[in-house]
């Protein structure tokens, strides 16, 4: 299948190669794809098979250094050679402009020189990614700013195709709270529909691979909550008191909720509340916690222990809440009927923590800090049964 080719630009560390990780998968950035011709360290090709265009990823400068963009010069002579030959495997069909919170305030300034690097492209369509647009960050104001800076000539205003706004990794606020990303769905949707025609996935394919996606911005989210239940456990007995866990556990739930598109009404407040409940003092909790305790020569009183539990309980309910989730989205289940959730909280959550917990347990080292035991639980249960 052809594929388009966008050019991913903006200033160093506004979040460019975190946010191709995002969109592509972890995967795809395993290995870099840079065709026959030999890639230059200033940039570098990915691509998921999934998905209609690769996203080539360039190193970024400092704001006012645009005129200099080397790797965008290293782009030019990669997609040059092509044109030469006629072959437009190397043909870019969008660029996605990054700028953070911090360099949208220089973007009109800058503009220019931008323009001017990406010169080679006329009629190539432009999108403006706001990155790193966590909660309390003023979206708008930003976007505001970038469409100014377009409008203020004829010649930049028909290029720029849209402005959105995204988070690309989950942000743990100081209180616990986790921002899921968001928008990365969106900027996939546009960016296939404006490639050219042809080059088009179908929407059932586009919408596969969101769904895909979804998954994998969920995973990132539990993987955050994880080592937030690691520090909790550390400090405290779960298993005696599995309320302890519930602050983290509703934070996790709610942050997975967002990237499922579950809006925030009365009525899936309360069904959030029900899996907690299930979870911890319900059925599930139960089954949890005396299935723990009878797992041999267990030392609970070592806090290393206990914060394994807690991030492997963790892990495992906000796993359960996006495989929940995607059932509501896909239109499966419905958050009218709940005896389902109660038996997925049994079946997914109680039973695996517990086989999970007894095969592992044994093989955590004494002093492991908190991401070596986040790591240790991602790995026991993303491994495959070999048995
Ligand atoms: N939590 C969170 N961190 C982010 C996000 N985007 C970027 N960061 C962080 O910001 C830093 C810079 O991000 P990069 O993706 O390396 O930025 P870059 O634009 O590729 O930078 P250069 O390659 O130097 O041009 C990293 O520490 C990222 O983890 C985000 O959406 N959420
Ligand atoms: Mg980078």
């Amino acid at each position: 299948m052809e594929k388009g080719n966008v050019l991913v630009v903006g200033y160093a560390g506004v979040g460019k190669s975190t946010l191709i990780r995002t969109v592509l998968g972890d995967e795809a950035m395993k290995k870099p794809c840079g065709g026959k011709t030999k890639v230059a360290s200033d940039f570098q090709v990915y691509e998921n098979k999934g998905i209609s265009f690769r996203l080539i990823d360039t190193v970024g400068l400092e704001p006012g250094l645009f005129s200099e963009f080397k790797a965008v010069n290293a782009v030019k002579k990669w997609a040059g050679e092509t044109i030469k030959n006629k072959d437009d495997e190397h043909h870019i069909s969008a660029v996605w402009f990054c700028v953070d919170r911090f360099t949208v305030k220089i973007f009109p300034k800058t503009i220019d020189s931008l323009m001017k690097a990406i010169s080679m492209w006329k009629n190539v369509p432009i999108i403006v990614v706001i990155t790193q647009s966590y909660k309390g960050t003023d979206t708008k104001e930003a976007q505001d700013i970038v469409e100014k800076a377009f409008l203020s000539k004829n010649k930049y205003a028909t290029r720029l195709t849209e402005i959105v706004s995204v988070v690309a990794k989950p942000y743990t606020e100081k209180e616990g709270v986790i921002e899921p990303p968001k928008g990365i769905t969106e900027l996939i949707e546009l960016t296939n529909s404006i490639l050219p025609e042809g080059y088009q996935a179908a929407e059932k394919d586009i919408a596969r691979y969101n769904l895909a996606r979804r998954r994998a911005m969920s995973h990132a989210v539990v993987s955050a909550a994880t080592l937030a239940g690691i520090t909790v456990g550390g400090g405290a007995m779960p298993i005696a008191d599995a309320m302890l866990l519930k602050p983290t556990e509703a934070l996790e739930i709610e942050a997975i909720s967002k990237i499922w598109g579950i809006k925030k009404t009365k009525k899936t407040k309360e069904f959030i509340d029900y899996i907690i409940d299930i979870g911890t003092k319900g059925t599930a909790g139960k089954m949890l916690a005396s299935g723990l305790k009878m797992i041999p020569g267990l030392n609970l009183g070592a806090a290393v222990i206990n914060a394994f539990i807690a991030g492997a309980i963790v892990f495992a309910m906000g796993e359960v809440a996006a495989y929940i989730f995607e059932q509501i989205y896909t239109g499966k289940q419905t958050m009218d009927d709940v005896t389902w959730v109660k038996e997925v909280l049994e079946d997914k959550m109680a039973k695996p923590v517990v086989d999970k917990v007894s095969e592992a347990v044994e093989n955590v080292p004494e002093e492991a800090d908190d991401e070596e035991l986040q790591n240790i639980i991602l790995d026991v249960f993303t491994q495959k049964k070999t048995a």
